[in-house]
């Protein structure tokens, strides 16, 4: 497989070292994707979470999977889109950026991330696409553990988004 490949699916079920939640900044669950693994990984991932005391934007913080097959889960608030003035730009790539480092510094070889931001957050698809797969790409050129990226998109618009900025 490429060292960054594009899947349709749900990421509370995929095998790799970490999966990345798109969370909110109290880091205490939500809807979406975040809801989705909190249910999967079992209510003890809130005790976990509880004590961060919340995360910034763009920032990342890591647990374990609990009953999920992956083993971490790192969570990173996406930015809320707000029109594109505001750097949610900048944002997005470091909730990519930060989340890789995580990995890599817990000695991750394969990671999988939702489209963080783009659901209720609402940044537009196409763009979010562009900056998390070139944010993706760069970081692999200097990761020493994370050799494997998996997109893991949840419907065929975004699987179309994201495939078509592969290449
Ligand atoms: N696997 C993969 N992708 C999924 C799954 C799943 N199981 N479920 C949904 N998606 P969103 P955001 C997709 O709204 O925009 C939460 O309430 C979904 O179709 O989950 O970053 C948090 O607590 C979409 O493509 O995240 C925050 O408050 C993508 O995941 C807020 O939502 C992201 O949609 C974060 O908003």
């Amino acid at each position: 497989m490429p060292p960054v490949n594009v899947i349709k699916g749900d990421i509370t079920k995929i095998k790799v070292d970490a999966i990345v939640n798109a969370a909110n900044t109290t880091l205490m669950g939500g809807g979406g994707v975040d809801g989705a693994i909190h249910r999967a990984a079992g209510p003890a991932l809130y005790g976990a979470c509880e004590k961060f005391h919340g995360c910034r934007t763009g920032e990342a913080r890591i647990t374990g999977g609990f009953n999920l097959p992956a083993k971490f889960i790192i969570h990173t608030p996406g930015p809320i889109w707000h029109g594109g003035d505001n750097g949610e730009d900048q944002l997005l790539a470091n909730s990519y950026h930060n989340s890789l480092r995580l990995a890599d510094k817990h000695l991750c070889r394969t990671v999988a991330f939702p489209s963080i931001s783009t659901g209720v957050y609402a940044f537009p698809l196409e763009r979010a696409a562009k900056i998390a797969i070139k944010t993706i790409k760069d970081f692999l050129l200097t990761a020493n553990y994370v050799d494997q990226v998996t997109m893991v998109c949840f419907d065929d618009k975004t699987f179309a988004a994201y495939q078509s900025q592969l290449y």
